[in-house]
């Protein structure tokens, strides 16, 4: 008894500082996590960072081991404070790249008062405190150093391996999060509010170490040559300036696929009123999605500025505060007003920040919009595009404004929402989900759709629309070659797959026709630039209704030329058409450097914010 009583003395500073940030770090995790807070889920990724903590303590003498505690303490509270601060008004946690921009705090500078709740008073109490139980005179007793060492040693390794198998085992689970940091409540929870911070100090680091690598000699010269060389290269001019002081209207769906479009399951089209909506459009049935780790947010990246996506991580995460010739902003030199829509959370892919680094005027978020019907994620595309549709009417005109919906988001379970759509065999299957969140996504469409055409707004206007990236994982392509009559199982087959569609509607439904140009994410830009008269130089990517070569180059350096495929994962040619494998020539050895080249120079772009120089030179 008397041995425990002198150890409680002894590890006092340690004891309460283990029992107050448990508890202060559970109450941050009930706060953010809104009823999903558990303790046998949530408690062992807090209790392991603060063990670490502890475990670094240990190394000094008691006196200066309570002044460090007692350091830690005091930070840890102000971020855990500032983040529910913050958390008050957007639903989402603080990190760097929102600290460093600013930008996110402008609403919240003048409501900081109201944001700032007396009860978050009560995390300072015990900082009043413990200093006089801390720091009064009691005659500890010395560790000897090596003690000190071996308490540091044992401590930090037990409790540095659980916050490792943790980071390793979200990493697992979802291999982007960690690097793209897109849902950083996601982090916080399964990770616990200290390792997020940490995480997002590496990121933001090895970022910033990324950057400050010098480009080779002679690079920056290459890139401008090359930007000249593709602008200056001699170019038909089909459908130039059609789009003129017309609207552009942009609607990124989530996880459209192309064999979605013109398939039947039992007789019953998946995609009835978009089949109907591409007859009076020009439609490319071979355009595919680009995206890399970005995701969603990689696909408006290339939308607004045909660069491709960051090797590693997500652009919008870490190239936010670069300079951009994006579209909205080029749009905006020719008098439009621009927007981008969305029913979800500010700040997921740091879009508050990255819409306005992209020059867009307005981003209607889920503040914007009010949450009367929620499928999946969120809001519900029908309450959605309805509310958009008074919005868009509200614009001032020309306008430029981007959608992107949300319902037919994976995993696609809340199937009872989606209404009835009967999908046979495939019932119950992830494919049988997808087509009926599919099916419910293009309900709403096509009801959008209409209402544009009846008031009018189709008439003026240029639409656009396209799906972002992938619904399905390569487990499904056994259901979705039965779906699709098909039996081929090779990685080529696959690659065919990954197909978006991409509809442009002109008025009066001018223009119309299946184009079977190979295309991409890459090359809408380039596409609107011409229908608008706008710039190209440093656009990446082709326009669909003047290139005869549909050259398309994804992010691991795999790229096609519409006639041939190369497969970068695997080094290896097809030919399109008889689905063979081909040897390289040395035509496809050059494209091959050539894409290679192409997405070197995207990398140094971003990584050397290239277009803010080139934008001075050009003065
Ligand atoms: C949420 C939506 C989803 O805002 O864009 O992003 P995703 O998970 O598809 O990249
Ligand atoms: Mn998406």
């Amino acid at each position: 008894m008397e041995k425990l009583k002198t150890l409680g003395q002894n590890y006092f500073d340690i004891i309460t500082f283990i029992i107050i940030l448990t508890i202060k770090f559970c109450i941050y995790s009930i706060y953010i996590l809104e009823g999903y807070f558990s303790f046998r889920a949530n408690l062992l990724p807090i209790l392991a960072s603060v063990f670490v903590l502890c475990s670094i303590t240990l190394l000094f003498k008691p006196n200066h081991r309570a002044k460090l505690l007692y350091g830690f303490n005091i930070v840890l509270t102000l971020i855990i404070v500032s983040d529910l601060v913050y958390y008050g008004y957007f639903r989402d946690i603080l990190c760097i790249p929102v600290l460093k921009n600013g930008i996110m705090l402008g609403p919240v500078k003048s409501s900081i008062f109201n944001l700032f709740k007396p009860k978050f008073l009560l995390f300072l109490f015990d900082l009043v405190i413990l200093p006089f139980l801390y720091f009064k005179k009691i005659n500890h007793k010395e560790n000897t150093l090596r003690f000190r060492l071996v308490s540091f040693i044992i401590l930090f390794a037990i409790s540095g391996s659980i916050s490792g198998y943790q980071i390793y085992k979200l990493n697992k689970e979802q291999p982007r999060l960690l690097t793209t940091m897109f849902n950083r409540i996601y982090i916080a929870k399964t990770l616990g509010n200290f390792n997020f911070h940490l995480l997002d100090v590496y990121n933001f680091t090895s970022q910033q170490i990324q950057k400050s690598k010098a480009l080779p000699a002679g690079r920056e010269a290459a890139i401008q040559s090359f930007l000249n060389a593709k602008d200056n290269s001699p170019k038909t001019s089909n459908l130039k300036g059609t789009g003129v002081k017309k609207n552009l209207i942009i609607i990124q769906v989530e996880a459209l696929q192309g064999f979605a479009l013109n398939t039947k399951i039992n007789g019953q089209e998946i995609t009835p009123n978009l089949n109907r909506f591409a007859k009076k459009s020009a439609y490319f049935d071979n355009y595919f999605y680009q995206v890399a780790s970005g995701n969603t947010s990689d696909a408006e990246f290339m939308t607004n500025n045909s660069l491709y996506p960051a090797a590693q991580g997500a652009v919008a995460y870490l190239y936010y505060s670069n300079e951009f010739n994006s579209l909205p902003k080029a749009l905006e030199k020719n008098g439009y007003s621009t927007s981008t829509l969305h029913g979800y959370k500010e700040d997921f892919w740091n879009r508050s920040v990255m819409n306005k680094t992209e020059g867009f005027d307005s981003f209607y978020g889920e503040k914007s919009f009010n949450i009367d019907e929620s499928i999946g994620l969120g809001l519900s595309d029908k309450s959605f595009l309805t509310q958009a549709l008074d919005k868009l009417s509200k614009l001032q005109s020309p306008y430029y404004s981007l959608l992107i919906t949300l319902t037919s988001h994976f995993p696609f379970d809340n199937v009872e929402k989606y209404g009835s759509f009967d999908v046979g065999s495939f019932e119950g299957t992830l494919l049988g989900n997808y087509m009926k969140s599919i099916h419910y996504t293009d309900k709403q469409l096509g009801d959008f759709l209409d209402k544009l055409s009846e008031n009018g707004t189709l008439d003026n206007s240029i639409l656009m629309l396209y799906g972002d990236h992938y619904a399905l994982p390569k487990e499904e392509q056994n259901n979705l070659n039965q779906l699709l009559n098909l039996t081929d199982t090779s990685a080529l087959a696959w690659m065919q797959l990954q197909k978006i569609p991409m509809l442009i509607h002109f008025p009066q439904d001018s223009n119309s026709g299946v184009n079977h140009l190979y295309g991409g994410e890459m090359d809408l830009y380039p596409t609107v630039a011409n229908l608008f008269n706008l710039p190209t130089k440093d656009l990446l990517g082709k326009d669909l209704f003047n290139s005869t070569i549909g050259k398309v180059i994804f992010r691991n350096g795999s790229f096609t030329n519409g006639k041939t495929f190369y497969l970068s994962q695997s080094n290896s040619f097809y030919d399109i058409e008889t689905k063979k494998p081909i040897n390289e020539t040395p035509e496809l050895k050059n494209e091959k450097e050539t894409s290679e080249n192409i997405l070197q120079y995207s990398d140094d772009i971003l990584n050397h914010n290239l277009l803010k120089t080139f934008n001075k030179t050009s003065k």
